[in-house]
């Protein structure tokens, strides 16, 4: 709703869309109804007021309530039949009194297709729509690029950067470097900070079109045939998608990263204006090509397959090189969020664990571990570290998968399953009998919890709650690693975040006072309404600077 450019565009074009005043206009996922009021004030401007209609659909409940407040304060609610429906419990002959022929929608993920833009228009193409109706959207183009990217190769060959590691654990050993590994999809990321590292190994090229005015296939696929411009590895695919809002083609939106906004290659249409701002609702997506990447020569001619089905668009660089990728993966394999892998492969982490470990396990053998949290790396750590050990992973997130990992790669990290116990419960549920009796001599946790990924930092914190639910069965000299967890805290200056979620007035001439507090904007809200916290990588933020010094903390 803050995106000023994409309201614009949805505005020139409904206004094109919506000009014969008996059009019946039907808005699906109509989120605070902006596109229905638009649509309902063409219709006025072309003289369609008690001839033409516009219905609305907006299945989350508390959505609808919303709508329906800003319809009232836009003096709309007369003007626009809304539905607390989805588009596919709607009927023609009950809520619709005919077939629509207008459809205004915007239900577009980063990846396009993840909000269900196909099934929504096949059905509304089956059962709400007359033959070749209107659309706004009109197309929607999905466009990727070739990158080399040390970065992003970071973020899913684990393998190869445990190898350099050569610190002797092997979270993914040989024969298996595909055992712990990013999911096989589109990761949605903002690619702008990476410009400066990510070296482009082709021109954008075309993936798939999507025309709204027809029914969808359920699924596709394409050959696409891409020449090199450079040498080195493509360690990723970058796409984005551009729309085309009207039928003439001359009003466009696209997500494309900003080093392609900004040269003007033919055949790509650019922005409607180029004053689109930074967004946080619409990424780049990622697609990582598997191990250490594809590499090619400047000039050379490469096959990509991409397909998609009713929800994503997958790829697969066929290239002799390229490290054959097995869809069909094993029931040990574990899957993880790329800032994860990132992490399990980098040298410096790794190092201050293994230290710690090795620090906790010298002057003495401890007879019980606790592994409290869902750390894979720490688990297969302290087996292999401490062969005498007896090891407890309570893994309350990853539960038997752990345990079928654990056994997986215990050979390869030389040690035996007979030591370790997988509790898979959360670590209230630990007891003196799962200890058969004996003491904790060591607790150790990343902190890591599966599932929790991308919340607050301070959700972390549960490690200590774990380590207070085990006090008292720990021994008298037990070790904890962590035995200390900083919280610090920063100002900072985060103007593009905080433009993308401010406060809202006026949107393209429609009071929308009524939704920021239960959307929780920034800015002008009284006192607690104000900052709401949200989890955010800060590389991901947009411009961002630094405003204090770094040192407030806060200890526990
Ligand atoms: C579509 O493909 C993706 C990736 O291959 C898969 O994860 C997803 O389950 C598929 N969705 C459907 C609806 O088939
Ligand atoms: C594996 O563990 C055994 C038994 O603890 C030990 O004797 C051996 O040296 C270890 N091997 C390696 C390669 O660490
Ligand atoms: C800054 C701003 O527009 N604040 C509005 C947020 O919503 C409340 C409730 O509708 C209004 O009273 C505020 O004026």
């Amino acid at each position: 709703l803050n995106d000023a450019a994409r309201n614009r565009a949805y505005r020139r074009a409904i206004d094109a869309a919506v000009s014969d005043p008996s059009a019946r206009v039907l808005d699906i996922g109509a989120g605070t109804g902006l596109l229905s009021m638009m649509s309902a004030r063409a219709l006025e401007a072309v003289g369609g007021e008690g001839r033409g209609s516009v219905s609305a659909c907006e299945s989350y409940l508390p959505m609808g309530k919303l709508t329906r407040r800003v319809l009232r304060a836009n003096g709309m609610e007369n003007k626009v039949k809304l539905f607390h429906k989805r588009s596919d419990e709607l009927e023609v002959g009950v809520e619709l009194d005919s077939p629509a022929d207008v459809l205004v929608s915007e239900i577009l993920d980063s990846e396009l297709l993840g909000e269900g833009l196909i099934p929504t228009l096949q059905q509304a193409h089956d059962s709400l729509l007359v033959k070749n109706p209107k659309t706004v959207p009109y197309r929607a183009t999905t466009y990727g690029q070739l990158v080399e990217s040390p970065f992003l190769w970071k973020m899913h060959d684990l393998h190869s950067n445990e190898a350099n590691a050569a610190d002797g654990v092997w979270l993914t050993p040989d024969g298996m470097e595909n055992i712990v590994s990013v999911k096989l999809q589109q990761h949605a990321m903002q690619c702008d900070p990476l410009e400066d590292e990510i070296r482009l190994l082709s021109e954008p090229f075309k993936v798939f079109e999507f025309d709204f005015s027809e029914r969808p296939e359920s699924q596709r696929e394409n050959k696409i045939t891409i020449k090199t411009t450079g040498d080195g590895c493509v360690h990723a695919i970058i796409s984005w998608w551009v729309l085309q809002l009207d039928s003439a083609g001359s009003i466009f939106y696209s997500t494309a990263p900003k080093w392609v906004r900004q040269s003007s290659i033919k055949d790509l249409p650019r922005c409607a204006d180029d004053t689109k701002d930074w967004c946080d609702h619409w990424k780049h997506c990622v697609w990582f090509t598997q191990g250490r990447g594809a590499p090619v020569m400047k000039d050379q001619t490469l096959s990509l397959r991409a397909s998609h089905n009713l929800t994503s668009i997958s790829y697969q660089l066929l290239n002799p090189n390229d490290e054959a990728c097995n869809g069909n993966l094993k029931a040990d394999h574990l899957t993880l969020l790329p800032e994860r892998i990132a992490l399990y492969g980098d040298i410096y982490w790794r190092s201050a664990l293994i230290t710690a470990i090795k620090n906790a396990l010298s002057d003495r053998s401890p007879q019980t571990c606790i592994v409290a949290d869902d750390s894979i790396f720490l688990a297969l750590l302290v087996s292999s570290l401490s062969p005498s050990s007896k090891v407890i992973a309570m893994f309350p997130g990853l539960r038997d998968k752990g345990a079928t990992y654990l056994q997986a790669v215990a050979k390869a990290n030389n040690f035996s399953m007979d030591q370790i116990q997988v509790i898979g419960k959360r670590a209230a549920s630990l007891s003196t009998d799962d200890l058969e009796h004996k003491k904790i001599n060591l607790l150790v946790g990343e902190p890591f919890y599966c599932g929790s990924e991308g919340m607050l930092p301070w959700q972390n914190l549960r490690f200590w709650n774990a380590r207070t639910l085990f006090h008292s069965m720990l021994s008298e000299d037990a070790l904890i690693m962590p035995c200390k967890g900083v919280l610090k805290l920063c100002a900072m200056s985060l103007p593009d975040l905080w433009k993308s979620r401010r406060s809202l007035k006026d949107v393209e001439g429609f009071d929308h006072l009524v939704v920021n507090e239960t959307l929780g904007a920034c800015g002008d809200l009284p006192g607690e309404q104000q900052g709401p916290c949200l989890p955010y990588y800060v590389w991901q933020c947009g411009y961002t600077k630094v405003q204090s010094n770094t040192d407030s903390r806060l200890d526990a």
